[in-house]
């Protein structure tokens, strides 16, 4: 394995093969992150690298291009087709730039623009005061109400037709739930606002069917592309026709320069896989994992936020345990079970310390774990959580862990 980088560089093959045993070993439960195949990887690490392609397919600014058109045509066909978009821009480096540029194309800064709060599920580009998103423009902020912990739609009705917004971001990085995007799109309708949303955490639930499609409701959609849908680290823009020369040129020469044509590449195997049936069976796999995580959880007595889950994440309130989501979530990472911090809605602490832990299944349902294994491990997070200092409950943990981890191998012959 590394047959050439190991002769040019052994310091940095060594800690790429200890972070690649890392993630076979541990269990990955960071809902933002998963496995790309064998195939997005080989794609992404190819000499594709080496070529400029500034400008779009058939119209770039640099020679050579021939094949490197071809591969962005299929990649854009094969986005719009996945999401029956009118258009796509497939060469977003990034979730957060991508977002950027999707407000440069359609508002000038100091507009109005509406989005969920960070510290009730939403996401820093969603107009918080430190991101450039709260800094150029000017953001109002809905959020769950704090009975049900969900978003509710007469309250973001009432605050839109109040403030007005030129647009309405929808999505989030730590909502158990899912978007009623019809329901937002009555809103912008009334108010002439538009619609946009950034799907990044639950789009593969939208290619199975297992969240709503933002289409023909959303009027611009942004997604990542290493997270349900299991690509390579990027994202892409799509959006109705009458929107696709602002958003390419926000991208190109608005907000990026050359493309990744190496991740482009990677983006159109992992939408080629995306496209079978085998993903959507998947898609449905990590909701009914998700699901039967969240039971496992409340039934040893853990409070999810909201009362459970409806797609791939779930948030645990720490406070009834007495320990904040830092050190929760640390106690597990010592049994290799990985997992994030997070606010929960209305947090008692703070960002750097909150009292929440967020979770999910998108990663160990591509490693081929069902139900069964998700009541074992439930069980076995609750016991950390409410024993974190016990050393025997950290062995025993520690054990399952291996045990499980080398029942469902990933990237066992991964071979460069
Ligand atoms: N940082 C990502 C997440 O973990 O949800 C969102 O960009």
């Amino acid at each position: 394995m590394f047959k050439n980088l190991k002769k040019e560089d052994l310091e940095i093959t060594n800690i790429i093969q200890k972070e690649i045993e890392r993630q076979q070993n541990g269990l990955v439960m960071i809902p933002s992150e998963n496995y790309a195949s064998k195939a997005v990887l080989e794609a992404m690490g190819t000499p594709l690298s080496n070529k400029y392609a500034e400008g779009y397919p058939h119209k770039r600014y640099y020679t050579g291009n021939q094949f490197i058109d071809e591969i962005e045509d299929i990649a854009i066909d094969r986005a719009k087709k996945l999401f029956s978009a009118e258009h796509a821009n497939v060469q977003p480096n990034a979730g957060s730039g991508a977002n950027l540029a999707v407000y440069m194309a359609t508002l000038k800064p100091g507009d109005t623009i509406m989005g969920l709060k960070l510290d009730q599920g939403g996401h820093l580009t969603h107009g918080h005061k430190v991101n450039v998103s709260g800094i150029l423009y000017n953001f109002i902020q809905y959020g769950v109400s704090k009975d049900t912990e969900l978003i509710d739609m007469d309250e973001v009705r009432e605050l839109a037709l109040k403030e007005k917004p030129k647009m309405i971001v929808t999505g989030a990085t730590a909502y158990p739930r899912v978007f009623n995007f019809e329901a937002f799109k009555k809103i912008t309708d009334e108010i002439g606002a538009i619609l946009f949303a950034d799907i990044s955490h639950f789009v593969g639930l939208c290619i199975s069917g297992d969240h709503p499609q933002p289409f023909p409701y959303a009027d611009i959609v942004m997604s990542t592309t290493h997270k349900t849908l299991r690509g390579p680290r990027s994202a892409f823009i799509l959006c109705k026709e009458s929107y696709a020369k602002a958003i390419d040129k926000a991208i190109f020469p608005g907000t990026q320069g050359g493309p990744m044509e190496h991740i482009i590449a990677a983006k159109a195997v992992c939408f080629k896989e995306a496209g079978t049936k085998k993903f959507i069976e998947y898609g449905h796999q990590i909701v009914k994992n998700a699901k039967a995580l969240a039971q496992a959880l409340m039934s040893e007595g853990l409070r999810l936020i909201s009362g459970g889950t409806d797609n791939h994440l779930m948030l645990i309130d720490c406070v009834p345990l007495k320990i904040t989501g830092r050190q929760g979530s640390e106690a597990l990472a010592n049994c290799e079970i990985y997992t994030n911090r997070n606010t929960i809605p209305y947090d008692p602490g703070s960002a750097f310390e909150p009292s929440g832990i967020r979770l999910g299944t998108p990663a160990l349902t591509t490693r081929g774990m069902k139900e069964k294994e998700m009541e074992i491990i439930g069980k076995a997070i609750a016991c950390v959580l409410k024993n974190i200092n016990n050393s025997d409950t950290l062995r025993n943990t520690q054990k399952l862990v291996k045990e499980l981890t080398k029942e469902y191998p990933i990237y066992q012959e991964l071979d460069f």
